[in-house]
């Protein structure tokens, strides 16, 4: 659960109220960023979360959690199990096998094994127990509904922003059922389908009535935005997205390329919706363990400097993989103001490495980039990873506040809050028009 740090008496005037306006001494400002942070309601700009009416494809409780594809690829390391013997496991042993493993056999202190301690611990659940017991009673007695909405308060989240995949067969008929709007989750049009070299996505695109073909032909490219107007229509996505390999070029002699280029910007431009690029991801390294086989690579940001530069009208919202990658990114948002970085995924969401990268971005950007995401794909993950993100950059924040303060500028808590809110809230909202 998220803890509220404990706000010093000075702040709180003769009324009872703190006083925003006042400028804090060294002392106290450490404090006062901490409980800002924590009383801040945040908007998880990326995950895989969905509300109940999605049913399965929303995932929660403890055999999900364990089962995690970051935890996959560390019980590989620790355990004599092949992956494919594994995979043949129903999803409870394949549970039962990393919490003997990891958890165990294992002293859990690796970051996400961490992540399900904080998470057994916020529940009150037993975490050092040497079976899934105790946590299974507990998960099957929660109704999802208010199950939902306990955690995002005890995450402090207001909002989380889904990924909306338009051509995954259960996910689409979801959609065509006509699934209520649920204030909580935002949708996002997902089109590594349609853009990423090497997927297939003509099949269903016919099945769903487009007249498409594989050389993006002027016919197809007219067919997509037909697609995108629809899908636009039907989700109300608060951005379009698409993750990307290292590899990625823009622009290059491919039909994706076209694709991206004459329907995809025209269409967000049409929507007035941003587009989020993920950059850096090196699929199935490793095709033995799945998911968890996708690695990192370095990409050439010439292609985005392309994107930003040829199509001033689009708004981008970047995340890149590569720690090697970080800095031109914030090079690039620093000549670009339709670039907005955000986010340390994946590999990156480790304290050492956020705690870098923050840094950097805040002495090149000062609040105009959007910290983190959660990227969670298990409805509980977002308790602790919301939780580290507060604890990384409550000293971060401090003192960046700290050095304005040796150089001359005092700074009040309003400030902070303004601060806060520009990072966790209203960058997102503006860039997204909400
Ligand atoms: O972080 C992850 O879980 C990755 O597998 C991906 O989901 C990545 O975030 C993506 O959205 O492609
Ligand atoms: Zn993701």
């Amino acid at each position: 659960m998220v803890i509220r740090a404990a706000t010093s008496s000075k702040e709180i005037n003769s009324g009872g109220k703190i006083d925003t306006a006042e400028k804090l001494t060294a002392d106290r400002i450490e404090n006062a960023v901490r409980d800002v942070l924590t009383s801040t309601q945040f908007i998880d700009i990326h995950t895989h979360l969905y509300p109940p009416a999605f049913g399965k494809i929303g995932l929660w409780g403890i055999d999900e959690l364990l089962t995690y594809h970051y935890l996959e690829a560390e019980f590989f390391r620790h355990s004599d199990v092949a992956p494919e013997r594994y995979w043949s496991l129903p999803k409870r042993d394949q549970a039962d096998a990393i919490w003997r493993t990891l958890f165990v056999q294992n002293t859990p202190i690796s970051e996400a094994s961490r992540g399900i301690i904080a998470v057994l611990q916020a529940f009150g659940l037993s975490t050092d127990s040497t079976d899934l017991t105790e946590a299974r009673a507990f998960f099957a007695d929660q109704s999802l509904d208010t199950h939902i909405k306990k955690v995002l308060q005890m995450a402090g989240l207001s909002t989380v922003v889904m990924t909306n995949d338009p051509l995954d067969p259960d996910e689409m008929q979801v959609w065509m059922n006509g699934v209520q709007n649920d204030a909580q989750f935002q949708p996002v049009l997902r089109l590594d389908r349609i853009l990423c070299e090497g997927s297939d996505p003509w099949p269903q695109l016919i099945s769903q009535g487009y007249n498409v073909d594989r050389r993006a032909s002027p016919v197809c490219i007219k067919e997509i935005r037909r697609f995108l107007s629809d899908w636009q229509r039907r989700m109300r996505p608060v951005y379009m997205a698409i993750s990307l390999p290292d590899t990625f070029q823009f622009p290059e002699d491919s039909a994706q390329s076209r694709l991206l280029r004459e329907a995809v910007l025209p269409s967000c431009r049409e929507f007035d919706l941003p587009l989020s690029l993920m950059i850096g991801v090196r699929r199935q390294v490793n095709p033995r363990i799945r998911l968890a086989g996708d690695a990192v690579g370095r990409a050439d940001l010439r292609s985005l400097e392309r994107l930003c530069r040829d199509f001033p009208e689009n708004r981008f919202l970047v995340s890149v993989l590569s720690r090697e990658n970080q800095h031109e990114l914030c090079v690039y948002a620093r000549k670009f103001s339709n670039l907005m970085p955000f986010g340390c995924w994946w590999f990156l969401n480790n304290p050492s490495i956020v705690e870098e990268i923050t840094r950097e971005r805040i002495e090149m950007l000062g609040t105009s980039f959007i910290p983190q995401h959660s990227d969670a794909r298990v409805l509980e993950q977002v308790i602790y990873k919301w939780t580290n993100t507060r604890r990384t950059l409550a000293p971060i924040l401090a003192q960046s506040y700290h050095l304005a303060c040796e150089d001359g500028r005092s700074i009040t808590r309003q400030e902070i809050e303004r601060d806060v809110q520009r990072l966790f809230r209203s960058n997102f909202e503006k860039w997204t028009r909400q």
